[in-house]
């Protein structure tokens, strides 16, 4: 059999110099070219203005990607910023991070520095990236066609089938495979966009609606991470390939009695 080529492929567009759009996969070579045209699309007709720069790349990887399952995704019931900060403590409490690092998490996310990439923050709440102010960005990810098609199904019958939601879970699900990592809280950029969630191997992708007031133009991501070499770590989320080609269920909105109840205990390894 002949070897097949994968490439990274990312779009960045900015008006005015302000971001305004982002978008990546993980390709084979005959679909780069229908790739390329659907992001510079997305670039040019985007809610927040018609770009006046797309930055693409296309990059052949020299390291076959590594195929994974995505996170099992699922809603809570929250109704306001209040409730879900109360349910991310119950949460993030039960995987063994400190409550002062929970609360160094929410007060960073909402300090109105918007960062390029995530914290690192251990279970104490002490900050381990290198650069401060741009964060660790997650790049080399992508979902198979098939996988894609799986996903979008599900998705749609929860009337979730959108790039934001996708995406989110593809990057969550590369982040979560790395066992250092053991949970994510991740808050939108976009003013518009009230919906954020909580990540970690133990409860999947929990989605968590109202976690800020509509028109808050910040957000964030910040991973809580334990023991390990940290340039290990950062080097996995930057530059290894990892593609999802497999789709655990999708299930709508629970009550966090519920979430914590059904919390998985799958065997350590197992995809
Ligand atoms: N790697 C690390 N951090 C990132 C990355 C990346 N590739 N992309 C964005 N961030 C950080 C950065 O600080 C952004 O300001 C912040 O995360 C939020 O990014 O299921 O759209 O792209 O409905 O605005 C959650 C979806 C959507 C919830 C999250 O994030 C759902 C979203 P955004
Ligand atoms: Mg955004």
């Amino acid at each position: 059999m002949s070897k097949r080529f994968h490439y990274s492929v990312r779009m960045r567009a900015a008006k005015s110099s302000v971001h305004v759009s982002g978008a990546e996969g993980i390709y084979e070579k005959d679909d780069i070219i229908g790739v390329v045209k659907e992001y510079t699309e997305r670039a040019l007709y985007h809610d927040r203005g018609r770009a006046d720069e797309i930055r693409l790349a296309i990059e052949e990887l020299k390291e076959k990607p590594r195929k994974i399952t995505s996170l099992p995704l699922r809603t809570l019931n929250t109704k306001n910023p209040e409730a879900v900060k109360k349910a991310a403590f119950r949460v993030l409490s039960s995987i063994g991070i400190t409550e002062r690092a929970i609360e160094e998490a929410f007060n960073s996310l909402n300090m109105g520095l918007t960062m390029r990439g995530a914290m690192l923050m251990d279970i104490e709440g002490v900050r381990l990236e290198p650069d401060l102010l741009r964060g660790v960005r997650v790049t080399r990810m992508g979902i198979t066609g098939n996988a894609d098609a799986v996903l979008s199904k599900q998705l749609a019958k929860l009337g979730l089938s959108n790039d934001t939601v996708k995406e989110a879970l593809v990057l969550a699900s590369k982040v979560h495979k790395y066992p250092m990592v053991l949970a994510e809280l991740c808050i939108s950029d976009d003013p518009n966009y009230t919906t954020g969630y909580i990540a970690s191997r133990s409860y999947g992708y929990i989605r968590l609606p109202h976690i800020k007031k509509r028109g808050v133009p910040y957000g964030g991501r910040a991973f809580f991470i334990t023991g390990g070499e940290v340039k290990e770590l950062i080097k996995y989320l930057q530059i290894t390939p990892v593609l999802i080609d497999k789709i655990r269920p999708c299930e709508g909105t629970l009550t966090l009695k519920e979430i914590l109840e059904r919390k998985p205990h799958r065997k350590p390894g197992s995809r």
